[in-house]
């Protein structure tokens, strides 16, 4: 059966009245002649690409269109599941306001005038303008930024071709902080074994709503079969504050003070671990010299936890112990002082030592290293793509100004700091600015900054699904295929045991779109950088991984998700035993029946740095993990805080159909006593207003939010009127944030003090 464009949309339940406004838009799905759209195949095992977490689907097409996505059951971890984004995919897939075509601006920056242009215009476009930047004010002045996770390696290959340092992934509004202090203190990242603990304490990491299907499959278990109990810290009430066994409504901004202080009771009553921090850690004595004066009474006083709840509290983790863990979150943009944060939070479960403990911390086992446990080769390990020759690049990045910022410029670098280079020339002049899979606009903060520093590019591309808030600023508009309609590379997907998984083409591309590793590549060889881009098709460079094992390739196609062996936790008896039963050459246990002896830390000290020099010398003051105070708003303010809602993502999904239905505005949280000042009931329209910004929305009245703070789900209230569906509807949080670059982590700020009043 053929389906024409129009029998499409229809079946895809796209609303005419919807598509009205955009319509006559160029470059649009609704604006294509679709030919003919055969079938891939009836169900094909992929990657989900609705938010970053990446979870393994399994696609059914039916008569070439895709009908329905489900978890790929084979990944157990992730439950098999997909959550109501992931489910959503196909109404993104068919949305007529998605583009399917390149844009060129023909009116004034950010006037919404586009003209439709053919590929190869666009690429002779960008080239002619990189190439003069280049030629004018060096290739360094241009900057590529890229969400990371999918296809940010083929755009910083780009600019690396290029001769541009300046690469930034969305690191310093996301993971930068847990990530860097993990990379202090345990030498590379950690993992948390959520579904096995008996005992979590929870800061703020909004599991229920900000998803990511492994973990949050993983405390639902943790909480219903394994009955462990679960304390939250949290501003609001939130759905896992719901959920909890205990819920404190803890002043936003002043977690490390509680951190800080449960370490202080486990070193002061003795509960930690003795034989774990002899054999693993360096630094103790400094940190605990330190933690001396943070006592649960102090911290009460900071964060209006009773104190003997705190001390309670260390005492049933150190109970739990090993099996228990202090989750040290995800999103950690609170205050400027996350790096102490985090590593206050790794330092409560350093002194339980539940590293490498079901329920505890662990390193994730990629083949390599599961094999040398192994004795054999019990997963194989993957070729890296590369190539020869590379220019080497002379010029510093904007951000390598600082010393104290050494940690982030391998792993995305301080974001945010475009702005400064782009407007004050901080250190040198940015004037081109390419954009891949990021938003900017309405993720970064002080959105009327963004605005300003776009307008002052001389060029700027865009590669993205829609005409987002940022892409409504560019020159040119790249449409990249859906993630339903592109194969990329194999991603290593290892957890306690190695596992790979890929994405591939669910149904054939509708439009005239490109998936973006072939969309920089085009523009390699257009700017004349073609040698530096010598692969042909995606199949290649998987060959290039597999080691040119066909037959490896396409059972990793076939499966989508493969794992291999069983679950390995080095200082686990249980795990290890049975890890020996399955490999027969496997190395030989410890006396206690663990790996323990093999644990090693690519720290300076060999050891888990409770207390660092490395870090003292990059950033005097900071080689001890320290309480410091800070400021996030003034006296008369009230906080203003956000967080993610299980239908959304960030600044992506708002104009998705189906998702749009589900939900298209944000209710500005705020508590009855705080309302009941202000004369504002549930349903007014309320202004929150600072200096940095103004926004107007609807108040929803409730006890579930301290009466201090007000809150806002993120990703609301598109200023650009080609997002037709979020167009003007909620807050728009980036918008009330200021401009930061906190120390050590580059992390920008996503706690403000705003002033409300009733519109
Ligand atoms: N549905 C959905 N799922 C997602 C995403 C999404 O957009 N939507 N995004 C994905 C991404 S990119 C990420 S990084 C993760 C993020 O996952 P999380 O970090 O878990 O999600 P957030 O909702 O950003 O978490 C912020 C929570 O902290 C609370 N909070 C605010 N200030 C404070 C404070 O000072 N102290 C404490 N203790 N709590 C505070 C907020 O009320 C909110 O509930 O989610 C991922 N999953
Ligand atoms: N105020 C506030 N700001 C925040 C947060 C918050 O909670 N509050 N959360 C922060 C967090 S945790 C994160 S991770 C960042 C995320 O911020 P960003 O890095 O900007 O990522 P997203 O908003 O997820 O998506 C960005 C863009 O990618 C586009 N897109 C989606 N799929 C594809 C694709 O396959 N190809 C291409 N080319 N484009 C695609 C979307 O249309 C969207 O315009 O935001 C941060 N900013
Ligand atoms: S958490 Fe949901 S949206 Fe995110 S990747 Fe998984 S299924 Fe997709
Ligand atoms: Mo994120």
């Amino acid at each position: 059966m053929k389906l024409d464009r129009r029998s499409f949309l229809k079946g895809a339940g796209a609303s005419t009245a919807g598509c009205a406004l955009v319509a006559t838009l160029p470059g649009t799905l609704a604006a294509f002649e679709q030919q003919s759209l055969k079938p891939v195949g009836s169900e094909v095992n992929s990657i989900c690409e609705m938010c970053s977490t990446r979870c393994p689907i399994s696609a059914r097409v039916i008569n070439g269109k895709n009908v329905s996505i489900l978890g790929n059951a084979a990944a157990k971890s992730f439950g098999g599941a997909v959550c109501a984004r992931g489910g959503a995919g196909h109404s993104l897939l068919y949305d007529p306001q998605r583009l399917v075509k390149p844009l060129k601006r023909v009116g004034e920056r950010g006037e919404g005038q586009w003209q439709e242009i053919e590929w190869h215009e666009a690429y002779q476009l960008i080239a002619e303008k990189l190439n003069g930047i280049k030629q004018k004010y060096g290739a360094e002045s241009v900057a590529f930024s890229s969400k990371s996770g999918s296809q940010h390696k083929y755009l910083f290959h780009l600019a690396h071709a290029f001769g541009s340092p300046n690469t930034f992934t969305h690191a310093s509004t996301c993971p930068g902080a847990y990530k860097y202090a993990a990379s202090a203190m345990y030498g590379g990242g950690v993992k948390r074994d959520l579904g096995g603990a008996k005992y979590i304490i929870n800061f703020g990491h909004n599991l229920y709503e900000g998803i990511n299907m492994s973990e949050t499959r993983g405390l639902m278990k943790a909480q219903t079969k394994g009955k462990a109990k679960l304390v939250v810290f949290e501003p609001r009430f939130s759905i896992v504050a719901d959920k909890a066994d205990k819920w404190y409504p803890i002043k936003p901004g002043t977690d490390i003070a509680v951190a800080l202080s449960l370490c202080h009771v486990l070193i002061n009553d003795n509960l930690y671990d003795h034989d774990f921090v002899e054999k693993y850690v360096a630094g103790f004595d400094e940190f605990a010299d330190e933690v001396k004066q943070y006592t649960p009474e102090w911290a009460e006083r900071i964060c209006e936890v009773p104190a003997a709840d705190i001390r309670r509290i260390a005492h049933e983790l150190a109970a739990a112990a090993p099996h228990a863990l202090v989750d040290y979150g995800h999103r950690t943009t609170f205050t400027p002082e996350e790096f102490e944060l985090r590593r206050a939070l790794y330092a409560a479960n350093v002194l339980i030592g539940n590293l490498e403990r079901k329920g505890g911390l662990f390193f994730a086992k990629k083949a390599k290293t599961y094999n040398q446990f192994a004795g054999d080769d019990a997963a194989p390990t993957l070729g890296k793509p590369g190539v020869d020759g590379m220019p080497t690049i002379t010029a510093k990045r904007i951000d390598q100004v600082d010393q104290q910022f050494a940690m982030t410029w391998s792993k995305g670098g301080v974001y945010q700091s475009i702005l400064d280079a782009a407007l004050e020339s901080k250190p040198y002049q940015l004037k081109g600015w390419v954009i891949s899979r990021s938003n900017p606009m309405q993720t970064m903060t002080d959105r009327a900054r963004v605005v300003e520093a776009m307008k002052q590019m001389e060029f700027v591309v865009c590669c993205d699904l829609y005409v987002s808030e940022s892409a409504a600023y560019a020159d040119v508009i790249l449409p990249e295929s859906t993630y339903l309609e592109r194969d990329e590379e194999i991603f290593d997907k290892s957890s306690k045991s190695p596992a790979y998984y890929v994405r591939q083409r669910v149904v054939e591309t509708i439009g005239d779109t490109r998936p973006s590793w072939q969309i920089w590549q085009q523009i390699g060889h257009a700017l004349g950088l073609g040698k530096f881009f010598p692969w042909e098709t995606m199949e290649s460079l998987q060959l290039v991984q597999t080691k040119k094992d066909a037959k490896l390739l396409q059972e990793i196609k076939r499966q989508g998700y493969i794992s291999y062996g069983v679950p390995l936790l080095l200082r686990e008896p249980s795990y290890v035993a049975k890890f020996q039963a399955t490999h027969s050459k496997a190395r030989v246990a410890d006396e206690d029946g663990s790996y323990a002896s093999a644990l090693k830390f690519k720290t300076p000290s060999g050891k888990i740095e409770l207390s660092s020099t490395k870090i003292e010398t990059m950033a005097p003051g900071r080689g001890v993990i320290r309480y410091r105070e800070v400021t996030l708003k003034q006296p008369n303010q009230l906080f203003f805080i956000q967080g993610k809602v299980a239908v959304h993502t960030n600044g992506a999904t708002h104009n998705v159909p189906y998702l749009a239905n589900l939900m298209n505005d944000n209710a500005v949280w705020i508590n009855p006593i705080t309302a009941g000042h202000m004369g504002i009931k549930s349903g007014d329209k309320i202004r929150l207003y600072n200096d940095t910004g103004e926004e107007h929305g609807v108040a929803l009245v409730t006890p579930g939010i301290r009466p201090d703070t007000v809150f806002a789900y993120m990703g609301f209230g598109s200023k650009n009127k080609e997002l037709a569906r979020a167009y003007g509807r909620g807050v728009h949080c980036g918008n009330l944030l200021p401009h930061v670059i906190s120390p050590v982590t580059g992390m920008s700020l996503h706690t403000a003090g705003v002033s409300v009043a009733k519109a």
